[in-house]
């Protein structure tokens, strides 16, 4: 087939030239376009399989827990009914140009017969979507039902030969950025609270039996309430194996759950746009068996765990004492006193300073990370650090990294009381202070530590 010369489209070089030749691009146009082609192809290619991961931190095509297992149902079903939607379309529009389409040379006025109206259709391509629409449209309400259903369930946590009964349920705070959670063991109305009338409720929420950050601790098999808020921005709090995403609205309360079918550790992630370390601030929600959760309330419901020299150490400072010839990690509990007291809490290492009367400290309290059991986590900075080397050794060099400079390595906003300031530490206080970090709260086990790295 010889190409008509009208069919040139703007943009490709032809010049005409004196003696009716053209002058052309040399290279042919099919080849032009084939390379296009290929190119078009292949970035395709490559942007689809890089969305393709075998383990996938944050897969949520394979649910972990009854409410993730009630979404990725629904959209299976979803799926298949949009697929069906497609291929019936796709069919019907290909086999109507099929039939219709000139077969042997066109000649002028070869029309196939024009037709006007078709009742019969008209109606089945109405009422068809219609009714898919409405089967579509009950589904996901019985779905957003089925999520935003709680059970209400007692738990039984043993702590020291005690029961406690607990209706598992976490306060769940964002926080640019890094999450917060805070377990009641008494119960948290939320109703009575929010009642209080509060501005910002997230800065007036009751002193808490545990409060942690980055990672969420429950018992596997357990259905958790959670009421999710925020102390800044809006954030949205995302176990993509165990549940779907709800907002942490400031002002607001909102009710969420999840449950883990296994002990297991599981990948999160804030998933609302919230400023400039957003994508820095993630979480992890690790499930254990019942035992495991028991013996975790009852190191957590405990103050730091420091060893009987270096908690009286801590009590001659409480009393106003210098003691003599501290060791590393005592110069680094004297400075967690001095240095940190202004945003974080550690039970049996600062709390005499936070609770002073007429002090201005407690002002920014509670936007910083409580670290009494900061050693139990296995990551730090809003999930993102690792708190362990994988063979279970200290990571002091991501410690230190933190300490010398927190924006270096998690871009912030301290100025403006997001994120933790540089506070110009000499190096042999960054050595003591991490010396003193250790001990704030017992190891994790190694299968949690192994979990934190993602490959
Ligand atoms: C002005 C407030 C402020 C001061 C003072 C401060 N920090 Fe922080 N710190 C923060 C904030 C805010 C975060 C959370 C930052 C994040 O995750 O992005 C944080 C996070 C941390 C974390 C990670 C905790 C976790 O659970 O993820 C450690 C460890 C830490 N700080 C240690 C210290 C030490 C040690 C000092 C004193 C030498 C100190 N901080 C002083 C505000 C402060
Ligand atoms: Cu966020």
């Amino acid at each position: 087939m010889t190409e008509p010369t009208n069919h040139r489209s703007f943009g490709d070089s032809v010049t005409r030239e004196g003696s009716n030749k053209l002058a052309v691009d040399s290279t042919p146009r099919h080849t032009r376009r084939m390379r296009r082609t290929a190119v078009t192809g292949f970035v395709g290619l490559t942007l689809l399989l890089a969305g393709c991961a075998g383990d996938a931190e944050l897969d949520t095509l394979e649910p972990q827990g009854p409410d993730a297992r009630t979404i990725d149902n629904f959209s299976n079903w979803l799926f298949i009914a949009s697929f069906v939607v497609f291929f019936i379309i796709i069919g019907l529009s290909a086999g109507v140009a099929m039939k219709n389409r000139v077969k042997g040379d066109y000649e002028e006025g070869d029309w196939p017969e024009q037709v006007h109206g078709n009742n019969k259709a008209e109606i089945a391509w109405t009422a068809l979507p219609a009714i898919l629409m409405i089967a579509i449209a009950a589904f996901t309400v019985i779905t957003l039902f089925d999520l935003n259903n709680d059970e209400s369930n007692a738990y039984a946590v043993s702590v020291d030969g005690e029961t406690m009964q607990w209706e598992p349920h976490v306060v769940v705070v964002g926080h640019q950025w890094w999450w917060e959670y805070r377990y009641y063991f008494d119960g948290f109305d939320v109703d009575a609270f929010l009642d209080e009338g509060h501005a910002n409720p997230a800065k007036h929420l009751p002193e808490a039996d545990i409060v942690t950050s980055g990672q969420m601790i429950i018992p596997a098999g357990q259905e958790i309430e959670l009421s999710v808020t925020s102390r800044d921005v809006i954030h949205s709090h995302w176990i993509p194996a165990l549940n779907g995403k709800r907002d942490a609205v400031p002002g607001r309360i909102s009710p969420w759950k999840l449950e883990a079918d296994e002990p297991g550790y599981y990948f999160g992630q804030c998933t609302e746009f919230c400023g400039l370390s957003h994508a820095r601030m993630r979480m992890q929600t690790i499930a254990l068996d019942d035992a495991d959760f028991a013996a975790w309330v009852a190191n957590q419901t405990s103050a730091a765990p420091l060893s009987g020299e270096d908690a009286a150490y801590v009590a001659a400072l409480q009393a106003g004492e210098i003691p003599e010839n501290p060791t590393e990690a005592q110069r680094g509990l004297d400075l967690l006193r001095s240095q940190c007291s202004g945003c974080h809490l550690i039970e049996g290492v600062n709390d005499d300073i936070w609770t002073q009367e007429g002090t201005e400290i407690n002002l920014s309290a509670g936007a910083a990370p409580n670290l009494t059991h900061l050693a139990s986590r296995s990551t730090f900075a809003g999930g993102i650090f690792p708190m362990y080397n994988k063979d279970g050794s200290l990571n002091q060099n991501a410690l230190e990294a933190w300490l010398r400079d927190p924006a270096a390595v998690k871009a912030n906003n301290a100025d403006n009381r997001q994120g933790m300031p540089n506070l110009g530490l000499s190096e042999a206080q960054i050595d003591d202070l991490v010396a003193a970090l250790a001990l704030l709260g017992e190891k994790p086990e190694q299968w949690i530590i192994t979990e934190s790295f993602s490959e």
